[in-house]
């Protein structure tokens, strides 16, 4: 067994029936293999060893009471995977099937998210198996209220900023925010990112991670001599990530087909109205069937076959795993040119194995989703200087921090002699800032 299987075993053995975790270190483990190999001092120094031991787990219960006045029960999470470059950064996550291990794949993979943005930002993610679906405004904030009643004493704006994720937006954040300014007696604003602009929030953090992952995706087919104009592109998902990179594919000339929920589908071969989709989704969170309404020439279509539509470019902007095996099969039989992943790990590691020999560009979600994360340091800074950015100014800087983030990743990959591999790029230049951070600092 090599070392680096070694590591994967024994992240296995001690975090059982965590599939995503084991998922996650595999997928980063196997592809920085080739900087062992160069730098005894990684392995010398058991840098691996302490990354797949998160450097603190919190899980409590929360209580609250729902609209008919009976008690309820969740649990919360909060995985503080490493403050090695910066405070522990991440989002909250409220959604039924959020466990431990879900929570500790995505603490692990932000760590080195963080670190490709190349901001002083460490990495975590919380959350509950909190559903938010059904519920009415009085017990989402009855919820939020109580979720922060225990993780206000284990966050700060130099500890640990929490900000939205799946289930988690600007209504969500404004309950939490409210309730932290309450109890910790103090207006940090620096303490959360994602609020709202009246209270500290920053202009474009919203688009942020869609704007960034078009910008992403931009600059690696411009790199292989492809461009945006005209592209059939595919999107999973109408959430916040989906909906913004819905919005600047069609700014950047594309043509957004179709669009999910997790129950179905939409497509509209004259290309979805972007105007419509946003007032369904974010305004009147409804679901994407309503389009119809609007559009009775689009189709609807009840189950997940998305991955069959031929399209040029694929966005998963949903959920991990979300193109297995024969998803990835069906994008490269219908002549697919590139997969972003705006989701987190949406591509199950077959999946890229099978997308990767096939030459499909594939910008890997730890640096083509990092705009929001990237955005939400940017919204810390502005917090800290008790300043408002314009929209114009912050997405230039978004734009900037894109362009970088994937010439890193491409000179990282062609370092090594993986040109066109943009997830190892990735995964090599990520991993080694946070590396020599901790070996910097001794036995900690
Ligand atoms: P939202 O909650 O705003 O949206 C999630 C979307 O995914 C909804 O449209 C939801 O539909 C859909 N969905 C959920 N499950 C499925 C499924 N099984 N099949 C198809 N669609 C499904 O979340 P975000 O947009 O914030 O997050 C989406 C992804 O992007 C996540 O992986 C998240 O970790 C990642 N991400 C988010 C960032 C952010 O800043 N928000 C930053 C970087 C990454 P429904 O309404 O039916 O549940
Ligand atoms: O996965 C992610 O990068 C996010 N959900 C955003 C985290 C943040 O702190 O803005």
């Amino acid at each position: 067994m090599t070392y680096i299987q070694q590591i994967i075993e024994e992240a296995k053995f001690k975090n059982p029936n965590e599939p995503e975790f084991h998922q996650a270190v595999e997928e980063i483990l196997t592809s920085i293999e080739p900087v062992l190999q160069n730098n005894q001092m990684y392995i010398k120094s058991k840098v691996l060893e302490r990354l797949i031991e998160p450097e603190r787990q919190i899980m409590f219960r929360v209580t609250w009471l729902d609209d008919n006045g009976e008690l309820q029960i969740n649990r919360g999470f909060r995985v503080q995977h490493s403050s090695a470059i910066g405070p522990f950064k991440g989002g909250l996550r409220f959604h039924p099937s959020v466990n431990l291990g879900i929570i500790k794949f995505l603490a692990f993979e932000q760590t080195f998210k963080n670190s490709l943005t190349g901001l002083s930002i460490g990495g975590a993610k919380g959350g509950a198996d909190f559903n938010p679906k059904g519920k009415s405004d009085m017990e989402i904030m009855k919820f939020c209220q109580s979720f922060m009643t225990e993780l206000y004493r284990h966050i700060g704006q130099f500890i640990d900023i929490p900000a939205g994720d799946m289930g988690v937006g600007e209504r969500e954040i404004g309950y939490l925010y409210g309730q932290y300014k309450r109890i910790s007696n103090s207006f940090e604003a620096g303490t959360l990112t994602g609020k709202g602009l009246s209270y500290g929030g920053s202009l474009a953090r919203k688009e942020a991670t869609g704007f960034g992952l078009l910008y992403f995706v931009n600059e690696m087919i411009k790199y292989h001599g492809h461009s945006m104009e005209g592209k059939r592109v595919v999107i999973s998902g109408s959430g916040n990530v989906a909906l913004y990179s819905c919005k600047k594919a069609i700014e950047l000339g594309a043509k957004v087909i179709a669009m999910s929920d997790s129950n179905g589908y939409i497509y509209d071969e004259n290309g979805i109205d972007f105007n419509t989709i946003h007032t369904i989704k974010e305004i009147q969170r409804k679901r994407i069937s309503e389009y119809l309404n609007y559009f009775p020439k689009a189709v609807y279509v009840e189950d997940k076959s998305i991955w069959n539509i031929k399209c040029d470019i694929a966005l998963p902007c949903a959920m991990q795993n979300d193109i297995d095996l024969a998803d990835a099969q069906a994008l490269i039989d219908n002549g697919c040119i590139a997969v972003g992943e705006g989701a987190n790990m949406p591509t199950t590691n077959e999946a890229i194995k099978l997308l990767l020999s096939n030459k499909i560009l594939l910008a890997p979600a730890k640096a083509a989703n990092a705009g929001g994360v990237a955005t939400s340091a940017l919204e810390m800074a502005q917090n800290s200087a008790r300043l408002s950015w314009s929209f114009e100014f912050v997405d230039n800087k978004l734009k900037d921090i894109m362009a970088n983030i994937f010439n890193e990743s491409k000179q990282a990959a062609e370092k090594n002699g993986l040109y066109g591999n943009y997830v190892a790029g990735a995964n090599i230049a990520g991993f080694t800032r946070v590396a020599n951070a901790m070996i910097a600092y001794g036995a900690v």
